[in-house]
């Protein structure tokens, strides 16, 4: 796309004049960093008229075990960390299983329409795969491993749907208000077979992190900011998570706040880098799903929710036609969990985005 210095003055011209034309003269769908880091969602609005459909491949990995901020081994998990059900069905006065790896892969189906300039309408299936491996300890006390067991989920996610409403836009700047609302199309009575402390094999409700879904209707509003000058781009979200009632279980999720800045460089027409910091808050699990009732720390809702620093580093690719190609690698620089939960590594995604 060669016309970058000719556009550019059009929309210098245009943004002087404060006319309502700069929206479509500015380009945003002309440069590789005029998209965030594909790890962020709706951080653009669209033309009147205009469609985005994309597609997104994200991959997570958790692993090894924090109690709070400190590294806590599988064998200090199993003979220090009280069992909430000790007592309950002859279950042991400690945790007995502890997941030591987990995986989640997840497809994402996008679609974006602008019915006019100011209104961009966004719409998400999610598609979960998670994995789980534990260690049992043998019997009710001591460190004897008694084996090893994988926890496997896959399926439908909560369905996402937003307004993006511009609140500002000009050549240089954006301010963009979202109105999203999280769906509970995702499952949350998901079952698998575990291996317990006394050798045997049951199929069993799994623990939260193994569901696929909230169960709850969620409000996601947000705020998001994105500038650029030069070959430099900037951009920052600040976006909520509220749960508006207890699912059917009988819980509720944590509500979160995600906040994360970019800046990203062209590097030429086609291709643009960026670093991404963004924090996550999550609070504890409200309420107990009274069929989820292992020696495992997953079982309990208080080891849930906590705070996470991560840095994300990406590449967006522009390609003619309407078509991008993007990239984005995040490692967890700090975290702090409630209770002893499995630390997140790192984050990998990628994805492909196509607006006519
Ligand atoms: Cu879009």
């Amino acid at each position: 796309m060669p016309y970058t210095k000719i556009n550019t003055l059009i929309a210098l011209l245009f943004v002087s004049s404060a006319s309502l034309a700069d929206s479509k003269i500015a380009g945003n769908t002309s440069t590789p960093d005029s998209h965030a880091p594909i790890g962020v969602m709706g951080d653009h609005t669209h033309k009147a008229g205009e469609w985005m459909i994309s597609y997104r491949f994200m991959h997570m990995a958790m692993a090894d075990n924090l109690q709070g901020s400190r590294d806590i081994s599988a064998q200090d998990i199993v003979t220090s960390i009280p069992n909430r059900f000790a007592g309950n069905m002859m279950q042991p006065p400690t945790l007995r299983v502890v997941p030591v790896e987990m995986t989640t892969d997840m497809h994402m189906l996008g679609a974006m329409y602008a019915p006019s300039d100011d209104i961009t309408l966004m719409l998400m299936l999610n598609h979960l795969s998670k994995d789980m491996s534990h260690i049992t300890f043998q019997g009710g006390m001591g460190t004897n491993q008694l084996g090893s067991f994988e926890t496997k989920t896959s399926g439908l996610g909560d369905t996402k749907v937003a307004m993006l409403w511009n609140l500002k836009k000009t050549a240089d700047y954006q301010f963009i208000l979202n109105l999203g609302l999280s769906v509970p199309t995702g499952d949350i009575d998901e079952s698998d077979h575990i291996l317990t402390p006394m050798n045997m094999t049951p199929e069993v409700k799994l623990p939260y992190p193994m569901q696929l879904g909230s169960g709850t209707w969620d409000i996601e509003p947000g705020l998001t900011f994105t500038g650029h000058a030069h070959n430099w781009g900037w951009g920052g979200q600040l976006k909520a998570t509220f749960r508006l009632n207890d699912n059917d279980n009988d819980y509720s999720l944590g509500d979160k706040l995600l906040a994360s800045g970019w800046i990203s460089h062209r590097v030429n027409e086609q291709l643009s880098l960026s670093a991404r910091l963004s924090y996550l808050d999550q609070g504890r699990i409200d309420g107990i799903d009274a069929e989820v009732m292992l020696p495992v720390q997953t079982a309990d809702p208080s080891n849930s929710g906590g705070s996470m620093l991560n840095l994300g580093i990406g590449a967006n690719v522009l390609l003619p036609d309407g078509h991008r190609l993007a990239v984005e690698y995040e490692t967890t620089l700090d975290q702090k969990v409630n209770g002893v939960q499995m630390a997140m590594d790192d984050m990998l995604t990628l994805g492909y985005q196509y607006a006519f």
